[in-house]
């Protein structure tokens, strides 16, 4: 190594270094015809063409007259030349763009070598450029988007293997860092592969709840070490599939209604009405009544589907004026709930008194005194309220007249002026 030159990202600073060996050398080139010294030198990709390399006359000790009687130019194996000898001025010029990922890829130091030749007397020189890497370019995802599908009853620990990012840069230049965006849920955990290489996983740091959070956008974001600093980035969109987690929940605690009695088979009574914060089947609820009473299946129906309650059978107020019926809800997974129905029944009159004779005496004598009981009466009235109120009487122009005794209870008594 001859001379070396350092000339970093956009051409500020120079510095050059003569090497005892190389004095040497070129002490002795003085003496003998061919000489072959070498330069090296080291310049950023991506220079714009005409940029300079290096001043080769003067690392080497040659002034430009030499260069031109010499006729040096440069000669070169490869079919790419990216350097061009100034002879005018002495100075080695980019001449075809020098990308170095193309020319290196992952390899490093990345160089190119050529040799400059001089006539008369012939003299060899070696020349090497290094190309520094720029941050030229970014991380990239191969996929602009990542789709999970991952159930809410998913255990936290729960891994998921993520893309890999690729940076065709070098060193700091390339891949150094993953980050997922601020979310919940989610952790994001970076492993090694024995290569060097990276992988990434999200951890599953949190449950997650599809009746709170149905779908998550996240962002996995891949950074490099350059300045600036270059970054890609790949969409995450998970998709929280339903877990039965959640059991259906009735509008109310209780439900009051009311029927008359002897109602026609279909009328309607109430409606009940549970939702289910699941999904699909999970939030699909059948109605049913619980534990119902042996006498009162028949008289009442419920609609599975909407909670619609009816009338099944018929309904008779004096048998029973008041129903507590516990209906119950439930999801295709199988978790229910339940709640009260109340259904009060309105009496009709569809009861006529009925009139029991307990006792008579017959037949009367002519000489009984008035106000002598003759009979005993029974009247009943199955139905309630006013419709169960009796009264009681006998044709006009007879010798008798009713008398209330206890209740229900009337006197059949002689009344004759
Ligand atoms: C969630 O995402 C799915 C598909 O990605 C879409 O069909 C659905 O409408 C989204 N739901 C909400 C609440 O955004
Ligand atoms: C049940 O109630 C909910 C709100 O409480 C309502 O959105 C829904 O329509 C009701 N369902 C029926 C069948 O009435
Ligand atoms: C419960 O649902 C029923 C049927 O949809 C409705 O008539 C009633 O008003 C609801 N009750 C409440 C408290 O929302
Ligand atoms: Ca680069
Ligand atoms: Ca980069
Ligand atoms: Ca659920």
């Amino acid at each position: 190594m001859a001379v070396k030159d350092f000339y970093r990202n956009g051409c500020v600073q120079w510095r050059v270094f003569f090497q005892p060996q190389w004095q040497v050398l070129f002490f002795i080139s003085c003496y003998i015809p061919f000489t072959i010294s070498q330069i090296r030198y080291s310049i950023p990709e991506e220079m714009s063409k005409g940029s300079l390399i290096g001043n080769v006359a003067q690392d080497l000790g040659l002034d430009i007259k030499r260069l031109r009687m010499g006729r040096a130019r440069i000669v070169t194996g490869e079919s790419t030349q990216y350097a061009e000898l100034r002879t005018d001025k002495g100075i080695l010029v980019v001449s075809e763009r020098i990308d170095r990922e193309q020319l290196c890829g992952d390899i490093t130091p990345c160089s190119f070598s050529f040799e400059i030749i001089l006539e008369n007397p012939i003299e060899l020189h070696q020349v090497t450029v290094e190309i520094i890497d720029v941050n030229d370019n970014s991380p990239v995802f191969e996929k602009s988007k990542i789709h999970f599908e991952i159930s809410e009853s998913a255990t936290t620990g729960s891994r998921f293997a993520l893309e890999s990012a690729y940076d065709a840069d070098v060193e700091l230049n390339s891949l150094q860092n993953y980050v997922l965006t601020r979310n919940n849920y989610f952790v994001l955990k970076q492993h090694s592969n024995p290569d060097g290489s990276r992988y990434v996983e999200m951890v599953l740091d949190k449950a997650l709840d599809r009746e709170e959070h149905p779908n998550l956008s996240l962002m996995l974001i891949a950074v490099d070490g350059g300045n600036p600093q270059r970054s890609g980035s790949v969409n995450i969109d998970v998709t929280v599939l339903d877990a039965n987690d959640n059991a259906p929940e009735f509008n109310q605690t209780i439900y009051s209604a009311y029927v008359i009695e002897n109602a026609p088979k279909g009328t309607y009574i109430t409606t009940v009405n549970a939702t289910d914060a699941d999904s699909g089947s999970n939030g699909h609820i059948t109605f049913s009544f619980s534990d119902l009473k042996e006498h009162s299946r028949d008289m009442f129906s419920i609609d599975e589907n909407t909670g619609l309650v009816s009338v099944l059978g018929n309904i008779d107020f004096e048998k029973e004026k008041r129903f507590e019926i516990r209906v119950k809800a439930t999801d295709q997974g199988g978790l229910t709930s339940t709640s009260k129905l109340v259904i009060e029944v309105g009496d009709v009159n569809d009861n006529a008194p009925v009139i029991n004779l307990m006792s008579l005496s017959s037949p009367v004598a002519e000489d009984v005194a008035p106000g002598t009981t003759i009979a005993v009466l029974n009247i009943k009235d199955f139905d309630s309220g006013r419709n169960g109120q009796v009264a009681c009487f006998i044709n006009e122009n007879l010798p008798f007249n009713i008398k209330s005794s206890l209740t229900n209870y009337y006197n059949l008594i002689t009344d004759f002026p």
